[in-house]
């Protein structure tokens, strides 16, 4: 009675951390294995207090309840990318998480973020009409994960503690200025969706800025 669900289909294209992400919420120390392709779905699946619980009191339900996060991980491979369609379609999730690599090129990156978009159309209807005026009335959440901002510094660093720092975000923010086209479409097809977007390193961002992650969606679908 005190459990959530948050089912969330995590995509993006090949090496942008997805799996990597996913063994960061499950509380696999990912920096001592080796991580390997995704060539599968991989569902997921975790039970977790999230941070906002602590600050209820004791008399509030929130302050018992678990959330029971579904992820699922899909390959990023251009070969195997309509799998996302299928996940879509197949397991209705509430939300996507979209992972983008400052790293990888503009070319790359936009072409996930416009795969993503036409595979979600074609999960609400194979018909480009119908799912046209189904996602005008689709409550969605659509949440662009800027992954890697570890790296995204002329010089690399390695730490325990990692925080985006001004000079990280200032990167980040202008690299994601390129899709600024490309978000625009995603909001105007889906007005009634929420959208939003975070900057994290799924290798040295602390556990509390993944779950934060997880606390958005939660937000999003609990506290509206
Ligand atoms: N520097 C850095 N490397 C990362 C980060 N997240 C993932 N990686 C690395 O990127 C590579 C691809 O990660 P993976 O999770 O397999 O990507 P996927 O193909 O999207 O599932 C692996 O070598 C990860 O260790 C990050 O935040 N920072
Ligand atoms: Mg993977």
């Amino acid at each position: 009675m005190f459990d959530r669900k948050i089912r969330i289909s995590i995509l993006g294209n090949t090496g942008v951390g997805k799996t990597t992400l996913i063994d960061r919420m499950k509380g696999t120390d990912v920096r001592t294995i080796r991580s390997k392709k995704t060539y599968n779905i991989n569902i997921e699946q975790k039970k977790i207090r999230l941070q906002s619980s602590d600050s209820y009191p004791w008399y509030h339900p929130e302050a018992y309840r678990r959330y029971q996060i579904l992820a699922i991980d899909n390959p990023g491979e251009v070969k195997y990318r309509r799998q996302w369609r299928e996940v879509l379609r197949t397991f209705k999730t509430d939300g996507m998480l979209l992972l983008l690599d400052p790293s990888q090129s503009f070319e790359t990156t936009r072409m996930a973020m416009e795969d993503a978009y036409n595979y979600f159309l074609d999960s609400l209807d194979l018909n480009p009409d119908k799912a046209d005026e189904k996602a005008k009335t689709k409550k969605y959440i659509f949440h662009f994960v800027v992954n890697k901002c570890d790296i995204c510094l002329s010089t690399p660093f390695e730490s325990k503690s990692f925080h985006l720092t001004p000079d990280i975000k200032d990167h980040v923010v202008g690299f994601l200025s390129q899709f600024g086209s490309t978000m625009d479409i995603y909001k105007d097809t889906f007005p009634l969706s929420k959208f939003g977007i975070s900057y994290i390193s799924a290798l040295y961002s602390p556990y509390s800025e993944i779950d934060k992650l997880f606390e958005i969606l939660k937000v999003y679908l609990y506290e509206t």
